[in-house]
Parts: structure tokens; C-alpha cells; sequence
């Protein structure tokens, strides 16, 4: 694989742009591997990329019904951030966030992570007291966070409202070094190493059924045929609970659809990312100038990846308390994404009940964040057969024996 440069651009642009290498190959699948990983959205593919490169295990093959990307790694809002409360919650997002930091320079693709600061408000005295017991536990975890005033995030965010109609600013938690990337790059950069590394992407087709024999994964039916393998990876996020199915176990995850929407581009307006929990939404300013904002999840189960008029409704209502200046703005797009909820709000990294098969899902509305750390948690596991100590709080058995890990608040979307 070339490496990409700023000479490499100079190069190309001197020669018209004709000789750019394909970013990653497509090959058609082989019968056998030693470990596939079923989605190539950020999870699956971090999970690969960490098999090789941290394990040596590179004969593995990342199968995806649709385009690498397509899921809810291409769909969300991009804020990264490791405020969470609970110690594996923020180990687990503290690497992941940690790994942001050098991921353009470790993957030689840039994917644009821009650590301009997240700040989740406090608009009741539940959240003040909520976020400043985060900001605490922070500390002890070695994240750094800390709560600030209101005057602060005005300082911080000049078109924010202090003293909304239902709701005054009291001030936020801060995480200066949290941010945004560019989503779909991320996953481009992943495919692209894994690629280099000899590993086979096969996009347009979907695993249709699992194998097993004596309790143990044999081998994945997929739309272009199949391919054995002892080692199976479950990273599916919206799809878990129809993976396992086909490979005979239940999950405790619900699927629902969460939505996002962008305005028309405007000049800069704000330059950090800003969550509004109790009004509900939360907003960035892309690149392009556009305004970013999320919105909840649906009432219901469901597998719609698309938007729904109410939601913008809502979302945009509830933004216009606390940033007037939204509602002089045009919407351009909306959407949606399945997400995969637990009841604890908290991942699931595990071995399952049939040998060789490893699941990675309940990322919910926040897996964007994590997908370093995950696939490095997640590859470990699987070339170990155990997990490590990233992984180890997450395993499926914490739901029998009631060890929760509750991060509902820190989920930061409403559901
Ligand atoms: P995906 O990217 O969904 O990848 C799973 C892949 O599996 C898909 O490409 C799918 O096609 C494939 N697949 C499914 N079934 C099969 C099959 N049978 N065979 C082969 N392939 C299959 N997180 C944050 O941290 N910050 C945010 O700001 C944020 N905002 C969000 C906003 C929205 C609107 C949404 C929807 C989500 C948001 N999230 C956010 C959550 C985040 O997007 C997800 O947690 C994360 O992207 C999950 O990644 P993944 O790789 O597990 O799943
Ligand atoms: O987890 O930070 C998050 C998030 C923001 C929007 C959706 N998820």
C-alpha cells in the first residue's frame, strides 16, 4: 500500500490524479478463514484491524451485507467523549478517545478528529448534581473533566441562551479534549490498514445462517456462499439480536431507531460540541458550516433507517429554548440509525454460548466514541478466547447475575 503524503498529493496533482491506488481490494470470499467478523461498520473493522496488528492474526475475512460504513457508523453525529461514570465505562472510552488522538497518524488516513471540547449542560439542579458527581469520578479515573459555570459556557458558546423559557443554563460538564471526527473516514481508514494487511473485505453480502457443530461455531451461509471459519465475531450493532438468533441464543438488547438531522451551512458559529440533555438535543457545526443535531431515539422497536418528521419537530423545538438563533435556519436533511439498547446502556463485549462465536453489541446511541477501544477490546478477546481487562466488566453473564453497569445518564439521548 502507498503511503499517503502531502508529497503523494503533490505528485498526483502534477499527473492529473491518475495514479491513486484503490483504497482497499474486493475480493471474493475463500472457503476458510481463520476468524471472520461479521460488519464492516467502525466496530467490526477496528475489531479486525486490532486482530492483525495487535495479535498477528491475519487471515480473517469482515463481511457486510451493504457498503463498509453504511450502518450506524456512517449515520450518527460524531461526538466522541469518555465522561461516562462507572470505572470500565470510562476505561473503555478513555482508550478509545485516547487512540482518536494519533488515529490519522497510526492509520495514514485523516480522519479529521477534531478535539474542540464537548460540554454536556446542566439545565436542572438533578443534572448539576449528576454531572458534578461525573466530574468527580472522572478524576479518580484519570479523564479529565470538569464541571464549569454558567458564565464559562457562555464564554465558550456565545449563541447559547442562559436564561431559557423553561430550562436557565447552570452550567455544564466539560471535556476540553472531547470532540468530533469525520465518521465515514474512520471506517475508510480501517478498511484501508486492513486491506494493506492482507485481510478480505467482501461487501454485498449478507451472512444469511450460522454453523455449528458440537456446540462450536463450523461455518457462516452467507449470499456468496460458504465459508468456514472457528473463530466468528458478531459486530452487527441494529442486527445483533438476528445474528444470534441464527446461531441459537437470545440477546438482551431491544433495537430502535435514533435520528439526526444537519441545517443549511451558515459561517462559523460555534466551535465546540454542545449536549442539552433535559430539553433534548444535542449540536455541532460540521466543517461545511452545517449545524449538527441529534435527536432521541423512537418510542418503539423497530428497524426503519430513516427519519420521521416529528422527530425534527421535536428536536428543533426543544434546541430553539436554549439557541434562538436556530430557528431562523433552514433543515436540509434527516435520518436515521438502528441502534442495539441494553438495559444498563452499556456495551456488550462477550463470549456467547456457542464456542468460537464472540459478540460485540449494545453500543446504543454512543458507539461512535468507542470504536477504537472496542476493537482492540474486542480483537483481544477473540484471539485469546478470554477477555482482557478492557473487556472483562462486559460480558454477557452480567445480566444473570445482576453486576450492571448503568450509564443511563451518560448515554446522554433519552430513552
Ligand atoms: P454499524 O456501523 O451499524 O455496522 C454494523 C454493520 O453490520 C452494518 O454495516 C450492517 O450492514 C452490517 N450487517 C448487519 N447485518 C448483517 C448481516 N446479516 N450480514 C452482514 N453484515 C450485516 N455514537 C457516538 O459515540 N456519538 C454520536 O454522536 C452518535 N450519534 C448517533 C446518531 C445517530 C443518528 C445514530 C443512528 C447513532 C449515533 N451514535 C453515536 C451511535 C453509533 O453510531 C453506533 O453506536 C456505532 O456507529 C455502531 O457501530 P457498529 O460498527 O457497531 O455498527
Ligand atoms: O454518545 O455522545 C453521545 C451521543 C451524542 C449523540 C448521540 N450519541
Amino acid at each position: 500500500m502507498r503511503r499517503y503524503s502531502a508529497f503523494a498529493i503533490a505528485r498526483e496533482g502534477l499527473r492529473y490524479h491518475t495514479g491513486w491506488e484503490r483504497a482497499w481490494a474486493s475480493p471474493e470470499p475463500k472457503k476458510r478463514y481463520d476468524a471472520i467478523v461479521v460488519g464492516a461498520g467502525g466496530h467490526g473493522l477496528a475489531t479486525a484491524y486490532y486482530l492483525g496488528k495487535n495479535h498477528g492474526i491475519k487471515n480473517v475475512a469482515v463481511i457486510e451485507k451493504g457498503w463498509l460504513g453504511g450502518g450506524n457508523t456512517g449515520r450518527n453525529t460524531t461526538i466522541i467523549r469518555s465522561n461516562y461514570l462507572q470505572d470500565p465505562s470510562a476505561a473503555i472510552y478513555e482508550k478509545a478517545r485516547s487512540l482518536y488522538e494519533t488515529m490519522s497518524q497510526d492509520l495514514n488516513m485523516n480522519v479529521m478528529f477534531s478535539p474542540r471540547g464537548v460540554i454536556m449542560l446542566a439545565q436542572t439542579h438533578h443534572e448539576v448534581r449528576g454531572y458534578q458527581r461525573t466530574a468527580h469520578a472522572n478524576a479518580l479515573q484519570g479523564v479529565a473533566t470538569e464541571w464549569i459555570g454558567p458564565q464559562r459556557v457562555k464564554e465558550l458558546v456565545p449563541i447559547i441562551r442562559l436564561d431559557g423559557p423553561r430550562y436557565p443554563v447552570l452550567g455544564g460538564l466539560w471535556q476540553p479534549r472531547g470532540g468530533t471526527a469525520r465518521h465515514d473516514a474512520v471506517a475508510w481508514a480501517y478498511a484501508r490498514a486492513c486491506s494493506a494487511m492482507g485481510m478480505d473485505i467482501i461487501q454485498n453480502c449478507a451472512v444469511t445462517g450460522i454453523e455449528t457443530e458440537d456446540g462450536a461455531v463450523k461455518a457462516v451461509n452467507t449470499t456468496k456462499g460458504r465459508i468456514e471459519t472457528a473463530k466468528l465475531a458478531l459486530v452487527v450493532a441494529g442486527h445483533s439480536s438476528e445474528l444470534a438468533g441464527m446461531a441459537g441464543f437470545r440477546l438482551p438488547i431491544e433495537s430502535v431507531a435514533l435520528q439526526a438531522l444537519v441545517s443549511e451551512p451558515i459561517k462559523p458559529a460555534m466551535d465546540v460540541v454542545v449536549m442539552a440533555n433535559t430539553v433534548h438535543g444535542y449540536m455541532s457545526q460540521s466543517d461545511k458550516g452545517e449545524m449538527v443535531i441529534g435527536g432521541g431515539t423512537d418510542g418503539f422497536n423497530n428497524y426503519t433507517q430513516r427519519g420521521s418528521f416529528h422527530h425534527v419537530e421535536e428536536t428543533v423545538r426543544a434546541l430553539v429554548e436554549t439557541f434562538p438563533m436556530l430557528s431562523r435556519l433552514k433543515m436540509m436533511r434527516q435520518w436515521g440509525g438502528i441502534v442495539d439498547m441494553t438495559g444498563d446502556r452499556s456495551p456488550i463485549l462477550s463470549k456467547t454460548p456457542v464456542g468460537g462465536i464472540y459478540v460485540n453489541a449494545g453500543w446504543g446511541t454512543g458507539g461512535f466514541k468507542s470504536i477504537p477501544g472496542s476493537g482492540w477490546a474486542m480483537a483481544e478477546l477473540v484471539a485469546k478466547d478470554a477477555p482482557g481487562p478492557l473487556a472483562a466488566a462486559f460480558g454477557l453473564d452480567r445480566f444473570r447475575e445482576g453486576r450492571f453497569i448503568d450509564e443511563s445518564v451518560a448515554a446522554g439521548v433519552a430513552h
